[in-house]
């Protein structure tokens, strides 16, 4: 059936169907040699009916990474490597170190009193705190406590640094950045701050102080740059919304219970580029399937339960990494005994909106689920 109705999409008026003839070869031969090509050799191939993604679903285990990373801590020091970071290479996208679509994932370990140095560059990044205490980073003078499933902005343009305070232990934080989205626009600029450490200029989560007050915001205070004046949004405050949520709500029956991280200031995600979730899914719940545009990587913040995307199974558990390419059927079960369970996300939705070309499509067939393929 799908084959006879591909075949007739093929052969439709206004698609590349020439067949090469010796003639055709040989002028293609020429028109490469001028820096020059046939439309419709590349047409099909580069406007496919819909996103075809060079990016698979995939899914890093915690617990078969964590050794690794925590290797790394006798192997270099952060002054050696700028950054001790374990990055997430998705099979398809090698060429430019993404874990899936535009977006880059790494692991990043630091042990009681380090710190890497203070920089910044064009990727927005984030946090999103695995375990550990102690850590804490310091953005534009703004220093913050981190502690586990607590989400952490860097916006683009702002100093940073992170470290660990020596009373605390040994700490792990996925990193979050546009690193791939900034190279193909060709628009990636990195420096080093001129001293090792920024001065800390602010009191330490002064951004909560000011703009944490869930309907409250401060008066008088006026805030002009693209991205959120609130850096980091705690998992206490986040769940507690997720249940309040779930008491008044159904949610949807695709993402369950979900919440964006938002900008207080404009109500918009929380960078440009860049943005962020919660997703809450009650005891025994089953979403029903369905893809959209957009890039997205999941950490799973409570429980355990599975994934399925296009058609294939992953299980996940807590502090596991899994990625969901653009246009890609998915829907998520729930598995924890009679408890929710929790995905954080961060995606390219913030681009695929701002540029009107977000889409997203129900699954119609068996239910709103997928079969699961072999
Ligand atoms: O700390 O901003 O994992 O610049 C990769 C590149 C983290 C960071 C990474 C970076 C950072």
């Amino acid at each position: 059936m799908a084959s006879t109705y591909d075949q007739y999409r093929e052969e439709m008026i206004g698609r590349a169907n020439v067949a090469d003839t010796p003639e055709l070869v040989a002028y293609y031969q020429r028109l490469q040699s001028l820096g020059t090509g046939a439309l419709w050799t590349v047409a099909n191939k580069i406007e496919p009916w819909e996103p075809a993604s060079t990016s698979v679903p995939y899914l890093w285990r915690y617990r078969d990474l964590r050794e690794d990373v925590l290797r790394s801590l006798e192997l270099v020091t952060p002054e050696q490597a700028g950054r001790r970071v374990v990055y997430l290479e998705n099979p398809g996208r090698a060429d430019v170190v993404a874990a899936v679509g535009w977006l880059y994932s790494g692991l990043q370990v630091m042990g009681p009193g380090e710190c890497a140095s203070s920089h910044r560059h064009s990727a927005s990044a984030l946090r999103f705190i695995m375990e550990g205490s102690g850590a804490f980073t310091n953005v534009d003078g703004h220093k913050m406590t981190l502690g586990a499933n607590d989400f952490v902005l860097t916006p683009n343009g702002t100093w940073h640094e992170h470290g660990v305070s020596e009373d605390g232990t040994v700490c792990i934080w996925q990193d979050g950045l546009d690193i791939p989205l900034m190279n193909a626009l060709d628009a990636n600029f990195y420096e080093v701050h001129p001293e090792l450490q920024q001065a800390i200029s602010f009191p330490v989560n002064d951004s909560l102080g000011m703009w944490a007050g869930s309907a409250l915001r401060p008066a008088g205070v006026t805030w002009t740059k693209p991205y959120s004046p609130l850096l980091k949004y705690e998992w206490g405050p986040t769940y507690e919304a997720l249940l309040r949520y779930a008491s008044v709500s159904e949610g949807s029956p695709y993402d369950g219970l979900l919440m964006e991280y938002v900008n207080p200031h404009t109500g918009g995600p929380v960078m440009p580029t860049i943005g962020a979730s919660m997703q809450m899914l009650r005891a025994g719940q089953h979403t029903k399937a369905h893809r959209h545009t957009g890039s997205f990587v999941y950490q799973c913040a409570k429980g355990r339960g599975y994934s399925i995307i296009n058609g294939q199974r992953f299980d996940w558990q807590e502090r596991d990494i899994f990625v969901v390419p653009s246009w890609c059927w998915h829907e998520h079960v729930n598995l924890s005994e009679g408890e929710d369970a929790c995905l954080f996300t961060f995606n390219d939705l913030p681009v695929m909106r701002s540029l009107g070309i977000y889409r997203e499509e129900a699954f119609g067939e068996n239910g709103g689920h997928q079969p699961i393929l072999a």
